[in-house]
């Protein structure tokens, strides 16, 4: 969590794999007409600057605390040995029980900014805890790289799930980004690789011309996706930098019956 002024160290910028067809994230309209259009016809929706940085700061505070107290971070760097990413790390296991329940964490999922956004496109009062994530994606480990999948595969009760994520700093690509393939949602539901212990997600295959809309990721944007969109992450390529980011899913409040 370096200071968002100092540099990010970049390596090479992507995996190849990944380098094929990066297109743009494009800022999605500010209406609820046009968020709710843009939402069923891409899938995803990004918005740019949708949390001030006084939402960020506490649960930022708090996460770093809690990363330099584990000796993940010193010096606003991480080990470049230090291998976090896998899903069933039991030393990341025990960073969630701690983050997950705090109130920043909390606080950060019930934000204003966010809810009016969940609110156009869920067209319902959005409902939190639908399986809220903080991750860690350590540096020049791009077998720790998010690959495609859909949430759909793993959660459970996934129709009309949405999901927040966003970075808590800036989050160059070098860094390692998410990326939606846009309108994949249309797709249905695509055949993915159980979940093993001890292994990496796998997946699902993607044809190589899929476009993976990303880009270089300011504190406080948000994307935005449904549980049918296939999205990955960019592989950290930096040098040092510990990639940070949490994800909040939501799915629409039932409306009480009517009188
Ligand atoms: O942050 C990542 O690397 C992946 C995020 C993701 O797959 C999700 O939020 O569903």
């Amino acid at each position: 969590m370096r200071p968002p002024s100092a540099p990010v160290h970049a390596e090479p910028a992507v995996s190849a794999a990944v380098t094929r067809r990066l297109v743009p994230l494009v800022a999605a309209p500010d209406d609820t007409a046009g968020r709710r259009a843009c939402a069923e016809r891409d899938g995803y929706l990004y918005v740019p600057r949708l949390v001030p940085g006084s939402a960020l700061a506490p649960l930022r505070a708090r996460i770093e605390q809690a990363l330099t107290r584990r000796g993940w971070l010193r010096d606003g760097a991480t080990d470049p040995a230090l291998r976090l990413g896998r899903w069933d790390d039991a030393r990341w296991i025990d960073f969630l029980g701690e983050i997950l329940p705090s109130e920043p964490y909390r606080a950060l999922a019930a934000a204003p900014a966010l809810l009016g956004v969940l609110r156009d496109v869920l067209d319902a009062e959005p409902e939190p805890f639908v399986g809220d994530v903080c991750r860690l994606v350590s540096p020049g480990a791009p077998e720790l790289t998010t690959p495609p999948h859909q949430d759909a595969a793993y959660l459970k009760d996934a129709a009309a799930v949405w999901t927040a994520w966003l970075p808590l700093d800036p989050c160059p690509t070098p860094l390692g980004p998410l990326a939606v393939w846009p309108g994949s949602h249309h797709l249905g539901l695509r055949p993915h690789a159980p979940v093993v212990t001890g292994g990496g997600l796998v997946g699902t295959d993607t044809p190589d011309d899929a476009p993976w809309a990303t880009g270089d990721l300011a504190a406080g944007d948000v994307i935005f996706f449904s549980a049918l969109t296939v999205h990955r992450a960019l592989d950290n390529a930096t040098a040092d930098q510990l990639r940070v980011s949490v994800d909040y899913r939501y799915r629409p409040k039932p409306r009480p019956p009517a009188p």
